[in-house]
């Protein structure tokens, strides 16, 4: 039987320990010192959907305890997974499996060269959730997810219980282009709306910010392109202006960051491509000032 540890019970953690729970698999949440709402003992976590209400009870486990960890499911912010992946490293034996849901990149491979003897795996979700509280959840927009590991096509065995969720999970054969394309999408609106501080649906509203949206993903694409990730970035602008319109009500994640005095995951979206870009020679004038504009608001370290 799998035992699902969850790093970063936020909102989307919250919502994979629930189904994870819910469809009969234990989880057991791991408690940092950053986290004010949980108490070691067990915890309740309601996740509402519209006016439908389940609660579960999970057991809570400091991350500096001793026992054992065999799967963990990391949905930190990009900027603190390796330190959170840290504070349990003395529990994971070699080839515990571990994934990591978050926006971003550059942590994945952080997490492969510090800690090679753990078999990890990098997801991207576009479920919609939210906290409503301390201890609740609004589960707002069906989404789904994609896990895989570079190189591997065929999923584990462990994946079956994913499969079995009360979601939409699937097996990645090609994770690298999965998480280039929502690095890509990310970085074409994040930083905009965090800066302009307005919902996702005024970058197609306004047109001086839908221009500087187009501007962005021509540098964008150009980059993608010289980092040999073309089908990632095929037609960028169409698909981030489909998901500027899917999201039109939303507050961007960088944004929620900004507005909560939180330092944001700049350096591992924008951060990330302008490393890739200076790589391969492609210049980013207008990703570059991005960078440099939300470094200035946040509290940003540079990590990526
Ligand atoms: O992933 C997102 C985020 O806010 O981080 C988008 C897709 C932009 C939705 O808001």
């Amino acid at each position: 039987m799998q035992h699902w540890h969850i790093l970063g019970a936020g909102a989307i953690g919250g919502l994979f320990a629930s189904l994870l729970q819910t469809a009969g698999t234990p989880c057991t949440l791991l408690l940092r010192a950053e986290d004010p709402d949980l108490a070691v003992g067990t915890a309740a976590l309601t996740l509402r959907r519209g006016e439908q209400r389940q609660t579960s009870r999970f057991s809570v486990s400091a991350s500096s305890d001793s026992g054992p960890i065999s799967h963990l499911l990391v949905c930190t912010k990009a900027y603190d997974i390796v330190a959170a992946i840290a504070g349990v490293a003395h529990r994971l034996a070699p080839g515990a499996v571990v994934v990591m849901l978050a926006n971003g990149m550059g942590y994945q491979q952080q997490v492969r060269a510090r800690w090679p003897q753990l078999d990890s795996f990098s997801g991207s979700t576009t479920e919609g959730a939210f906290r409503e509280g301390r201890r609740a959840i609004c589960h707002a927009g069906q989404g789904s997810t994609l896990i895989g590991q570079p190189g591997r096509v065929a999923a584990p065995d462990w994946f079956q219980t994913w499969l079995a969720l009360p979601a939409s999970c699937e097996w990645s054969a090609d994770i690298d282009t999965v998480l280039w394309r929502k690095l890509a999408i990310n970085c074409a609106i994040n930083p905009v709306t965090a800066l302009y501080r307005c919902r996702n649906g005024e970058l197609a509203q306004r047109p001086q910010l839908a221009a500087l949206v187009g501007e962005l993903c021509a540098e964008i694409s150009a980059i993608g392109i010289a980092a040999g990730q073309q089908r990632a970035v095929s037609n960028l602008r169409q698909q981030v202006m489909a998901v500027i319109a899917a999201t039109a009500d939303n507050r961007s994640s960088m944004l929620q960051d900004v507005l909560a005095g939180r330092a944001t995951e700049i350096n591992y979206l924008t951060g990330y491509l302008l490393a890739r870009g200076r790589e391969h020679g492609v210049p980013a004038p207008r990703n570059a000032a991005l960078l440099a504009a939300v470094q200035a608001v946040g509290t940003d370290n540079l990590g990526a």
